[in-house]
């Protein structure tokens, strides 16, 4: 049993990597999580994949808590420099643009018998207070888009209901590829929100 789970995704359209995974990976290299009980699972951008590869990380590590991470590159209205806590899972699909296995979703909800929105149930003010205080530039963000991000924050929020907290971060493209923060600093901000996210959870048991 692993005390949180963190997510990140594989690169997907134009982006040859993604940070919202390789920020986790170096976090872990760099013992930015020691002491954290932390699990980490890499997520295909795939409708049909994402979720599923979702599942088979929460039977096998049964974590307490689930943090995952997505990239923000091409999102409208995103700053360069800023990464966004989300708030609210929202139940659709319809991003008008393929997934890695060619798959387009139309416009449509992504459970129809499930509410239009789901909220997160990681305390966001404690993460985002958590980042702020370790000099990021963080904000909240109601709507992570109609891609996989979205898609796989509302399955989880679904399937998680009543069980364990959930989240959902968006991160900035990194230097490399154009963006302000390095990889190292982005690493360093996901283990400053998966500690918070740890933290959060010890103080209201
Ligand atoms: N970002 C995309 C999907 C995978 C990722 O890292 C999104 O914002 O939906």
């Amino acid at each position: 049993m692993a005390q949180i789970l963190l997510t990140g995704f594989e690169p997907f359209g134009a982006f040859a990597t993604n940070p919202s995974w390789d920020a986790l990976a170096l976090a872990d290299e760099h013992g930015l999580l020691d002491g954290l009980d932390a699990a980490l699972a890499r997520i295909p951008v795939t409708y049909d994949g994402a979720f599923a590869t979702l599942q088979a990380a929460l039977n096998h590590h049964r974590p307490r808590a689930l943090l995952s991470f997505g990239l923000h590159g091409g999102l409208a209205g995103r700053e360069a420099g800023v990464i966004y806590v989300e708030t609210t899972a929202r139940n659709r699909d319809g991003a008008g643009k393929a997934d890695n296995a060619g798959v387009t979703r139309p416009a449509r909800p992504i459970d129809p018998t499930a509410p239009a929105t789901l909220p997160a149930t990681l305390d966001v003010p404690a993460l985002l207070e958590a980042l702020q205080a370790a000099g990021f530039s963080a904000r909240t963000s109601d709507d992570a888009g109609a891609y996989l991000c979205n898609h796989l924050f509302f399955r989880a929020a679904c399937a998680l209901q009543g069980q364990i907290p959930c989240g959902f971060v968006h991160v900035p493209p990194v230097k490399e590829m154009g963006g302000i923060l390095t990889l190292q600093e982005l690493a360093r901000a996901a283990a400053t929100l998966a500690r918070a996210a740890a933290a959060s959870m010890r103080s209201t048991q």
